[in-house]
């Protein structure tokens, strides 16, 4: 998500004050009667800071999107990454301090317009100390707003018109190896479980049909309580994108977990999302067999006479190998006949663009509030 620079207060304030003050150095020269003059020069002074304040702070309104258009899935993620609360409040807080500049703007030039002239230059530094203050009380929102920039600007970019298969199993088993065999995506692969740390995309086209395949971090089979930010990103992923899940077990037991525990994982997931899930068997090329059936070259359900179990309580399972690319051609053809589900939630991403005018313009403003001193901690 794309969140324009995000100043300091430091940074906002001088860029004001030196705007101010090129436009006071402007005044001087320009042809004012002398008795004017010392009132005009503060006056655009002030008028000038808060206006370059106040148009970055609307700047900044106006181009982080208005998170309750988003489609869902970026909501969830934006509120497991940063909070959605937090960044509501911080937005708040920045249209605080719009309204309480626009107040501070008229309230001073027309103060300054009415005084006497040797009294303008006293009020003009009254009114820089007083938009200093307010600015200095946004500091934690504008902070945390910077923060919010660094952490979305890796976000996802979901195509919501593809049919979309999530691929999910415990750390280790081997998702992103499949991503990488059957997209043009490339993940990181490696011998430790939680490698993958955010949800990788990868697209492919089968039959004129886009299908964007979505490999998740690793999931252990532990209540949703305490899953840590990493793992929730898979299950936010299920929920709201998955139009078949594609459940890899490591037969191999390799990835560091017994299968028994993938599979409980398996209907535990199946039990919570009401979609489609096809089992991929993998690392048939390491899962133990026996000698006879390990020199032959292609392997039959025989040879996992072990996982027979399992096999009985399940439809749809492939056997396959993402290591060495067996099976990848039948996961393929699978691919074309995944259905798309219809989400009321799949919401043309441009339409949510239009910026947020609506809930951070101005005329919205409450004007009780229009006094520095009743800035509450948003
Ligand atoms: N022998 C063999 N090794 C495999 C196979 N698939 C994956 N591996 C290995 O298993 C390890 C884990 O693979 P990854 O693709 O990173 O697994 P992952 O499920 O994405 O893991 P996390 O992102 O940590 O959840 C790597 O060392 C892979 O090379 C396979 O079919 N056969
Ligand atoms: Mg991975």
């Amino acid at each position: 998500m794309m969140i324009p620079t995000i100043p300091t207060p430091d940074e906002l304030l001088d860029k004001g004050f030196r705007r101010g003050k090129k436009a006071a150095d402007l005044a001087r020269t320009s042809k004012i009667p002398r008795h004017l003059k010392s009132k005009r020069i503060e006056e655009i002074r002030v008028i000038t800071a808060c206006q370059v304040i106040k148009d970055r702070l609307k700047m900044i309104l106006d181009r982080v999107p208005n998170i309750e258009t988003l489609p869902e899935f970026y909501q969830d993620y934006i509120d497991i990454t940063v909070g959605v609360d937090d960044m509501k409040k911080a937005l708040g807080a920045l249209n605080w301090a719009y309204g309480i500049i626009t107040q501070l703007e008229k309230d001073y030039s027309n103060r300054i317009r009415r005084s006497a002239p040797e009294k303008a230059s006293s009020l003009q530094k009254q009114a820089y100390g007083r938009i200093a203050s307010v600015v200095n009380k946004i500091k934690k929102d504008l902070d945390f707003l910077d923060f919010t920039k660094a952490n979305l600007r890796n976000m996802p970019t979901i195509d919501f018109e593809a049919t979309t298969i999530v691929i999910a199993g415990f750390p280790n088993v081997g998702k992103s190896t499949l991503l990488r065999q059957i997209t043009d995506a490339s993940p990181e692969v490696a011998n430790y479980p939680f490698t993958t740390k955010r949800i990788q995309i990868g697209h492919l086209e089968k039959n004129w049909k886009k299908i964007q395949i979505i490999d998740t971090p690793g999931l252990l089979d532990r209540p949703i309580l305490d899953m840590n930010e990493i793992e929730l990103n898979a299950m936010v992923t299920l929920e709201h994108l998955a139009d078949a899940i594609f459940f890899i077990i490591d037969v191999s037991e390799t990835c560091g977990f017994p299968i028994e525990s993938q599979y409980s994982l398996s209907e535990e997931i199946q039990r919570i999302f009401n979609v489609s899930m096809v089992y991929l068997f993998n690392k048939i090329d390491i899962a133990q067999m026996n000698k006879e059936n390990q020199e032959k070259n292609s392997i039959s359900e025989d040879d996992f006479i072990y996982l027979d179990n399992y096999l009985e309580k399940i439809d749809d399972y492939l056997f396959i190998s993402a290591y060495e690319g067996k099976g990848i051609e039948n996961i393929v053809s699978k691919l074309a006949n995944i259905k798309k589900i219809e989400r009321d939630n799949n919401e043309d991403i441009e339409e949510n663009d239009n910026y947020n005018e609506d809930n951070y313009n101005e005329d919205n403003y409450n004007e009780d509030n229009y006094n520095e001193d009743n800035y509450h901690e948003m």
